[in-house]
């Protein structure tokens, strides 16, 4: 025999016992999880180390009341939700540049875990769910950029909503004046939402002398009653009157027996109906 071939014999050997070992091993190692199954009770599982940076997420069905937005220019907009007791309702925000709509609404919303927020060119959504009474109430706010280029979201924004807020600030009077024009893009699109006039930056509007704050007050006040709109003074910064709308709202829409109190001194966030 060759040096060559006795060294493939001695390597054969080797491996035969190698492979015994390992069958051996094998078989223990099936008695052991038998063993295991019968006094946990339960099918053994084996656990496998993800990746490093693994995200771990729900199944997408088992995500909550999905809001996905195709286009808001277009009308291609859906809401699933796969809770039947939620009930669901939007409101618009509209109103010039810079009077403070979006921190109203996020005041609002605040950071609770429920919230959901989405924000494209022209129009910011956020949905806040609440429950009233026992029931789930989602506001789907849509929140529209108060520049000319994003007045072709108006539409879209609109249609279908519950109420719609018409923004002013308290301090910019020609904003005031600007309410005229949003109502009327916003009744082409919806006549029957529930009109909501509101003066932003109350905690700037009160240091104003008080024969302006006056002029501002009775302006507001003929503009709310000529809209057949409430009127509230706020602000997002101080949380005045922001949540007080949205359960003034829950309160027209469902009849509760909550009423709000109308509030005309100078000096002191109005409320008129
Ligand atoms: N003093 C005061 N400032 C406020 C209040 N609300 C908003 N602001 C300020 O007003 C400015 C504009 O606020 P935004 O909420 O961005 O206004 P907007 O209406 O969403 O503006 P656009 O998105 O440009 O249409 C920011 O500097 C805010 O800090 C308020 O209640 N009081
Ligand atoms: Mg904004």
């Amino acid at each position: 025999m060759t040096q060559l071939c006795r060294k493939i014999v001695h390597v054969n050997l080797r491996w035969n016992i190698f492979d015994r070992v390992s069958i051996i091993r094998e078989f223990f190692k099936f008695i052991w999880d038998r063993l295991l199954v019968c006094s946990i009770g339960k099918p053994a599982i084996r656990y496998r180390r993800l990746p490093l940076g693994t995200t771990l997420s729900p199944p997408p069905e088992a995500v909550e009341g999905v809001l996905v937005v195709d286009n808001p220019a277009t009308t291609s907009c859906k809401v699933y939700e796969t809770d039947a007791d939620l009930v669901s309702l939007k409101v618009s925000l509209l109103g010039d540049c810079q009077i403070g709509k979006t921190s109203f609404m996020s005041k609002y919303v605040g950071d609770e875990q429920e919230q959901r927020y989405l924000e494209m060119t022209g129009v910011t959504l956020m949905d806040k769910t609440q429950i009233v009474q026992g029931a789930r109430i989602s506001f789907s706010l849509w929140d529209v950029g108060g520049d000319q280029s994003s007045m072709d979201h108006v539409p879209i924004a609109c249609k279908d909503a519950v109420a719609i807020f018409f923004m002013f600030d308290l301090t910019s009077r020609c904003t005031l004046n600007s309410v005229v024009g949003w109502y009327t893009q916003a009744r082409k699109w919806n006549q029957t939402a529930i009109p909501i006039l509101i003066g932003t930056k109350f905690d700037d509007f009160v240091r104003l002398p008080p024969d302006l704050q006056w002029t501002i007050v009775t302006q507001a006040r003929a503009y709310a009653k000529a809209m057949k709109a409430t009127l509230f003074f706020s602000s997002a910064t101080h949380n005045i009157n922001v949540n007080k709308i949205f359960k003034f709202i829950l309160a027209k829409l469902f009849n509760l027996p909550w009423k709000v109190e109308r509030n005309l001194n100078i000096g002191e966030p109005i409320i008129d109906y």
